[in-house]
């Protein structure tokens, strides 16, 4: 019977994946139950891919991974302020190719859910709004005011239009099968008042009103209008219920991991509590859930939001910045997805029902008379349990489900990883033919300084201190205040006070670096007294104040300024007085001068050569090779302050290896117990980020044109250029805990021998073949990969077993059991570990 139900879910969902090509219209609606498309109800496993985080290139085989790793739905985001950067100046070339990157998804014969928005958040700049909006008279975002909702219908409206242009949702024979209106409001609507609810209403009737022939979704609404779904976002989202008896449950984010800031550690969350957190919610009663982030990205030029928020987006997702499979993340929840497939028929045909098998345990069950499933959870964070259920006896590790596509035989436990994993690592490259000795990526340097304080003659005087995004409109980063201060003596041990809205500052007295105040990613404002030296007479003070990407969340998140605010005051005055200098004439630049005169491009005739160092302020310009080969590259910025990098004009975003992580909050962690962002913390004490993507894409093989502007002083000499390796290829299994596939088949053919489990390696590059076995043991190893060791119980066999099997081979497959490696400790459950490399 088994076996029937599996041939009709492959039958079933080949015709699905054919279907989504073929260009006529399917009906998408939905039930209490799940999404029902051409009157059937779906299961569906969802990622986020946002296109303009990786490049035109890279989308068919991110989408292509996405669909290895048992993917239904890509979602994605629309980025407002990069679609129009000026009203009615639309651009959806290149990275903002949005048509093209639905279009690939549906080739691959994936469905879309596309998010409009339009305010996204997103860790993205202004989350998503641009700016210009900020300047229509009268307007307030995100609220029933008439100016922003004729901007956001009109956006809304053009992008819808754009999508039914080119036949792309579902109703049109296209990928497109659900779209999303507003994001996350419910969290903060309370800050809007009473206008809140009107809005909330506006906005559902708007986007019905758009008759995409598709439903509608709003996250953390709870108060979503008919026919409008509310739908959760969380780390875990199984106590969700939606706020109507005829909607079902759906997860539009489940954070895979945790974005990175500037200033602090690196995040990540074990895929044991992921695949936990995913099946407890289809136990609970859901059919859709979406990975945010399936593949983060990169946050190229100053797209980040935040402020504070890293360049890399990698977000610990089960595809890597660079796009390749984090492993054994994207394999264990890979495994999940097929265990939750074999269990659709029983998901869609019934509710679940809900039984305690003891404290803290749980049996989810989904039975009619023809179908069974059962989902058995273990929540207690510390304690294994062995339960009993339908008569059978179940062992359940602390913090794990088990999924019985039979109500029988488990063919996957939530905490037992079997999936390969690897090690990838980044190692110096090749630049041209040679590796560079001190892999410097060239020894042919020109420089700018950029000039310290006024230079332009768009400067402009203002008496009093002005708002920072109110003065720039986000046009650059940068903003100088600048003052002239008439002292009597010399003042030596003066000290200035300066108060910003944030986020970073550098004070300059007479043209010299004074200090610096940084703010950081949960407080961006700074007040900091910073000593400094006046000289009898005329003192220049300038003050260049940068924001580090605009907020993005938060109630009116778009009002919150920047810059120096005040006071600005001189203490420590021989004489023992204060000045204020808040409210004197101050002038002021907009941006710098290398950005007016296209430095970023490299062009200008001011280049001249040299490599200063420890220099603040300063363009610096090279040639380079591309690195050999085709792994991706990143660039090691180690040695660099702050700043921002173009490869041939095409920004690598703002880059600052000098913030560092804070030594302590790294400690151990375990997938145990409920995640919190601030949980499993790696890299303290080290740069937030010191690698940064250069897409292959955008290099030639010789004569690319790299430029960096440097704020605080660095040392580009030190640059190197690294690609990422595949290092070592590891998998352990167990002999007692068969891999999903082998109980299942056991299940199927009871006269079949009992099969064992079997490690099974592939190097994941088509022209790469198994070159070297560097760890096997059968027993009782220990360790990860990368880092395994003999336990006392080993056999001596292990190692020749694996070279001859595996040695010259791209793929190869080998028995976990006594009867290949002998015994060397009867009665003790062994397994085997083994890790290889590939060239
Ligand atoms: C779409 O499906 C719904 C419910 O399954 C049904 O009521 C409706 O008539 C269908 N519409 C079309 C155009 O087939
Ligand atoms: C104190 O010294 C400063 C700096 O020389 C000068 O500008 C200011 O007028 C002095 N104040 C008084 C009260 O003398
Ligand atoms: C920006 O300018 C507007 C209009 O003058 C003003 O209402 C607003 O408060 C300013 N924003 C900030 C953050 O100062
Ligand atoms: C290797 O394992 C040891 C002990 O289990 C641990 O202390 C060490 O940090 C590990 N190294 C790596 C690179 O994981
Ligand atoms: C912003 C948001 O929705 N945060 C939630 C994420 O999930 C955790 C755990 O469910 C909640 O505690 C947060 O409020």
């Amino acid at each position: 019977m088994m076996r029937r139900v599996l041939k009709e879910f492959l039958i079933v969902s080949f015709l699905v994946a054919a279907a989504a090509t073929v260009a006529f219209g399917v009906n998408v609606t939905y039930d209490h139950r799940a999404l029902v498309i051409d009157g059937k109800r779906r299961v569906l496993v969802s990622g986020s891919i946002h296109y303009p985080r990786s490049t035109p290139d890279m989308w068919p085989g991110l989408i292509q991974k996405s669909k290895e790793g048992g993917l239904d739905v890509i979602e994605t985001y629309v980025f407002w302020n990069l679609h129009e950067p000026v009203k009615n100046q639309y651009d959806f070339e290149g990275r903002k190719d949005l048509v093209k990157f639905v279009k690939l998804v549906a080739d691959a014969g994936l469905y879309v859910h596309l998010r409009i928005g339009p305010y996204v958040c997103a860790e993205w700049n202004y989350g998503g709004f641009p700016l210009w909006l900020h300047f229509i008279p009268g307007i307030v975002l995100r609220t029933d005011n008439e100016p922003y909702k004729a901007e956001m219908k009109r956006f809304t409206a053009k992008i819808v239009g754009m999508m039914k242009d080119e036949n792309l949702y579902a109703s049109q024979g296209g990928p497109i099968i659900l779209s999303q209106i507003e994001n996350e409001y419910g969290n903060i609507d309370k800050d809007y008042g009473p206008a809140a609810q009107t809005y909330i209403k506006w906005a559902a009737s708007m986007a019905t009103s758009l008759d995409t022939g598709v439903p509608w979704v709003m996250c953390q609404q709870k108060d979503a209008p008919d026919p409008i779904i509310d739908t959760c976002n969380g780390f875990y989202c199984d106590g969700y219920t939606p706020n109507s008896k005829n909607k079902p449950t759906m997860w539009t984010e489940n954070w895979t991991g945790w974005f990175l800031s500037y200033g602090g550690a690196v995040p990540y969350r074990p895929v044991e509590d992921i695949a936990f957190a995913v099946a407890r919610f289809y136990q609970r009663g859901g059919t859709f859930q979406n990975y945010y982030m399936y593949h983060g990205g990169t946050n190229f030029g100053r797209s980040t939001g935040g402020p504070f928020i890293a360049t890399s987006y990698d977000y610990d997702a089960p595809l890597d910045e660079y796009g390749a499979p984090r492993q054994p993340k994207w394999g264990h929840l890979k495994e999940l997805h097929s265990a939750i497939k074999l269990c659709e028929d029983a998901l869609v045909a019934t509710d679940p029902t809900s039984t305690s098998l003891g404290n803290n345990l749980e049996a989810g069950v989904y039975k009619t008379s023809s179908t069974c499933a059962a989902f058995l959870a273990n929540y207690d964070t510390k304690n294994d349990a062995t339960v009993t259920f339908n008569g059978n006896s179940y062992h359940l590790p602390a913090w794990s489900v088990s999924i019985l596509p039979d109500c029988k035989n488990v063919v996957f436990n939530t905490a037992k990883i079997n999936s390969v994993s690897t090690v990838r690592r980044f190692v110096g490259a090749n630049v041209g033919n040679q590796l560079t000795s001190s892999n410097e990526i060239s020894s042919d340097w020109s420089y700018v300084s950029e000039p310290i304080g006024i230079s332009s003659n768009n400067a402009f005087k203002r008496r009093g201190l002005v708002e920072q995004i109110n003065t720039t409109a986000d046009q650059s980063d940068y903003l100088w205040y600048s003052i002239r201060a008439n002292i009597d003596g010399d003042e030596s041990k003066s000290v200035l006070h300066v108060k910003s809205l944030g986020h970073v500052l550098h004070l300059f007295v007479n043209g010299e670096l004074a200090g610096s105040a940084i703010g950081n990613a949960n407080n961006p404002t700074v007040s900091k007294d910073i000593p400094i030296t006046l000289k009898p007479g005329i003192n220049k003070l300038d003050l260049l104040s940068l924001t580090v990407g605009l907020r993005n969340y938060g109630a009116f998140f778009d009002t919150t300024g920047a810059g120096v605010t005040g006071p600005v005051e001189l203490e420590g005055l021989k004489n023992g007085s204060t000045i204020d200098l808040s409210s004197m004439r101050w002038t002021y630049q907009i941006g710098l001068k290398g950005e007016g005169l296209g430095l970023d491009t490299g062009g200008s005739t001011l280049w001249v050569s040299g490599v200063p160092k420890s220099q603040p302020l300063t363009w610096y310009k090279t040639n380079f090779d591309a690195p050999s080969g085709d792994n991706p590259i990143a660039i090691d910025l180690s040695g660099m302050g702050k700043g921002e990098m173009w490869v041939n004009g095409q920004s690598i975003g703002r880059y600052w290896p000098a913030y560092l992580a804070p030594n302590s909050g790294c400690s151990d962690c375990s997938y145990k117990g409920p995640y919190s962002s601030s949980k499993c913390l790696k890299g303290c004490g080290k740069p937030s980020q010191k690698l940064y993507h250069v897409p292959r894409s955008w290099l030639k093989p010789s004569g690319n044109i790299m430029v960096l502007f440097e704020e605080i002083g660095g040392d580009p000499t030190q640059i190197s250029f690294t690609t990422q390796v595949l290092q070592s290829l590891c998998s352990q299994v167990s002999e007692s805990h068969p891999s999903p596939t082998e109980s299942w088949s056991q299940d199927k053919s009871t006269r079949k021998r009992k099969q064992d489990p079997k490690v099974s390696l592939e190097c994941p590059h088509p022209n790469q073949v198994i070159s070297s076995i560097k760890f096997a043991s059968f027993g009782t190893p220990q360790g990860q990969c990368g880092n395994f060791t003999h336990g006392k119980c080993k056999s001596d066999n292990a190692l020749s077993i694996l070279q001859n099997a595996c040695i010259g081979l791209k793929t190869c497959s080998v028995g976990v059991s006594t009867s290949t490696f002998g015994d060397p400790c009867v009665g003790v459950v062994k397994s085997l570990a083994v890790e290889a490399s590939c060239e």
